[in-house]
């Protein structure tokens, strides 16, 4: 019998591992929940960051020196539109930006995010639902040394170069997550909630800032199993290493599983941390060793296959 789950994920280290799931669970049987507060409106499109990087993923077609953006990317427009002296610090692809143009048009038409999600993943043949968290607009302001900054202003335009204080998810609080998330959520037939080893503090808090998505979580009867996204001190992708250091925390695979503490039942350690797993365990989570590191489309299966398997005996702890 296949194992019905949900994934939480942000971009690019999420892709990893939904792909990974994709293949060892069948399409009907797997949602990704994905984070919008990157979301942002440049030159007039709406562009879904995380939303694209998992549909391109999925679809074998994303860009693999970035791990996001198109795979057999052309740059004209780019070039023309520095030629204009136009904003080009935030890099559109040409067929990437026919994802931004479809999806500005039908937003402006009305459909929801969600429905515009799924028509652009039947065009590209992605049978995984990729599910934004919500349809209501979220959107991360990073409270930094040198201001507020809108997240891509501070991740791409700042390469995350200011000091975070603290991380707000405007609009967050009001937000309503979608019927889709919640139907997946509160499928009878599921069976495991995995938390992709995405940055805690940008991508999967938006999830949880929803109030209807904790909520539903909290709810679910099935075990809630995180990967971690720190190996070794270091972060698997991206910042997210700095950013615990800024915010006073300890840069380990510990004070990750210490901020999941409230909702999460099991925790993958990489096997060069398993020295931590008596702290973790203290916390009242069951672990489980292996490696995390996902270069190669069988460690992504692989590590999918392990989460599958170690959710399904870890159990619900009592809460
Ligand atoms: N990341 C960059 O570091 N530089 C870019 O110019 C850039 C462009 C871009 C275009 C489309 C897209 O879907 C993603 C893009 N990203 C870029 C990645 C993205 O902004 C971040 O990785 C995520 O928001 C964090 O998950």
């Amino acid at each position: 019998m296949s194992v019905h789950c949900v994934a939480l994920s942000g971009g690019v280290g999420g892709a990893k591992l939904a792909l990974g799931l994709s293949h060892v669970v069948p399409a009907d049987a797997l949602a990704v929940v994905v984070n919008t507060a990157d979301d942002f409106r440049h030159l007039g499109l709406a562009i879904s960051p995380d939303l694209d990087t998992l549909l391109y993923t999925l679809a074998a077609r994303v860009n693999p020196d970035t791990g996001w953006g198109r795979s057999d990317e052309h740059w004209h427009c780019m070039e023309a539109l520095e030629e204009l002296g136009g904003e080009t610090w935030f890099r559109l692809g040409d067929r990437d930006i026919a994802t931004h143009l479809v999806r500005t048009a039908r937003l402006a038409d009305g459909a929801r995010l969600t429905e515009v999600t799924a028509e652009l993943r039947a065009a590209l043949g992605v049978k995984t639902r990729v599910l934004p968290v919500s349809d209501d607009a979220i959107a991360t302001q990073v409270h930094t040394d040198t201001g507020v900054l809108p997240f891509q202003e501070y991740f791409v335009r700042r390469r995350a170069e200011p000091r975070v204080q603290a991380v707000e998810f405007a609009g967050a609080g009001d937000a309503q997550p979608s019927p889709e998330v919640l139907a997946a959520l509160q499928d009878a037939r599921l069976q495991a909630i995995l938390v992709a080893p995405s940055n805690p503090w940008l991508s999967i808090d938006p999830l949880l800032a929803v109030p209807g998505f904790a909520a539903a979580l909290r709810e679910a009867l099935v075990p809630v199993v995180a990967v971690s996204p720190i190996v070794g001190g270091r972060a698997l992708k991206g910042p997210t290493a700095k950013i615990m250091g800024e915010l006073g925390l300890t840069q380990s695979a510990l004070a990750v599983a210490r901020h999941y503490q409230p909702w999460i039942d099991g925790f993958i350690l990489d096997t060069v941390d398993k020295d931590l797993r008596p702290d973790v365990e203290a916390l009242g989570i069951t672990v489980h060793c292996s490696n995390t590191i996902m270069q190669t489309l069988d460690d992504r299966i692989e590590l999918a296959r392990t989460a599958l398997d170690f959710a399904r005996d870890c159990g619900k702890a009592a809460r």
